[in-house]
C-alpha cells in the first residue's frame, strides 16, 4: 500500500472513531423549541473540527514518516513563495467559518425575536446562590418553579448581586444574569419532567450549589 493512501486511511479511521459516538450519541428527542437547531449547531462543529483534525493528523503522521531521518528516498525542498497554499488555507477557513456563521442563524434568530404571544411572564432573579421565580399571579418560589407543558413563557430574568448565567441544558437554554439589566428568552417545554438550572457563571464560593429545578407538568 502506498503511503499516501495509508495517510488518508488513518485520517479516515481518525475522523469515524470520534465521529461515530457523537453521531449516535445525538439522536435524542426534542425537550423545548430550540434543542433540535442547537443539537445540529453542535453536531455540525464537532464534525468540522473532526474533520479539520483529521486533516491536520493525518499531513502530521505523513510527514513525520515521509521525511524522517534516514528516509534516502525522500527529496527535501523548501517551500517558497508558497503563494498558492496561503491563498488555499485563508479560502478554506474562510468557507468554514461563513458556513458555520450561516448554519447557525435560525437558531440565534429563534432565541432572540421578539415574541408577544407567550402566555405568561415568570421573572427570574438569581443571587448568591439561588433563583428565585415569581409568576403573574404574584407567587414566588426559591429554587425551584411549577410550568405547564407546551405553554410558551417569557423568562424576564436579571440578577441582583454580580454575574450569573441562567443554564438549562437538557431545554439549549444559556442566558447571563446581569444586575441591572433584563435579559429575556421564551420557553416552551415539550416534554414533561424536572430540568435542572445550574449556574453557567462563576459568582463566587457558592457557585457549585447554585442550582434550581423547573417541574414542567
Ligand atoms: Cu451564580
Amino acid at each position: 500500500m502506498k503511503i499516501k493512501t495509508k495517510v488518508s486511511l488513518a485520517s479516515v479511521l481518525f475522523g469515524l472513531f470520534f465521529a461515530g459516538p457523537v453521531i449516535s450519541g445525538r439522536a435524542s428527542t426534542a425537550q423545548s423549541t430550540y434543542t433540535s437547531q442547537i443539537e445540529f449547531l453542535f453536531l455540525l462543529v464537532v464534525l468540522v473540527s473532526i474533520l479539520i483534525a483529521s486533516i491536520v493528523f493525518g499531513l502530521l503522521i505523513y510527514i513525520i514518516i515521509r521525511f524522517r531521518e534516514g528516509n534516502t528516498n525522500t527529496v527535501r525542498k523548501p517551500i517558497q513563495n508558497g503563494m498558492r497554499l496561503e491563498i488555499g488555507w485563508i479560502i478554506f477557513a474562510t468557507i468554514i467559518v461563513v458556513s458555520l456563521f450561516a448554519a447557525s442563524l435560525p437558531a440565534t434568530s429563534s432565541y432572540f425575536t421578539e415574541r408577544d404571544d407567550y402566555d405568561e411572564e415568570i421573572r427570574v432573579v438569581a443571587y448568591q446562590y439561588n433563583f428565585t421565580f415569581t409568576k403573574e399571579n404574584g407567587n414566588t418560589t426559591t429554587g425551584f418553579v411549577e410550568i405547564e407543558v407546551n405553554r410558551v413563557y417569557m423568562l424576564n430574568i436579571t440578577s441582583i448581586d454580580v454575574i450569573h448565567s441562567f443554564y438549562v441544558h437538557e431545554l439549549s437554554i444559556k442566558l447571563d444574569m446581569v444586575p441591572g439589566r433584563y435579559n429575556i428568552v421564551y420557553l416552551q417545554v415539550l416534554v414533561p419532567g424536572t430540568y435542572e438550572v445550574h449556574c453557567a457563571e462563576y459568582c463566587g464560593f457558592g457557585h457549585y450549589i447554585m442550582e434550581a429545578r423547573i417541574i414542567v407538568k
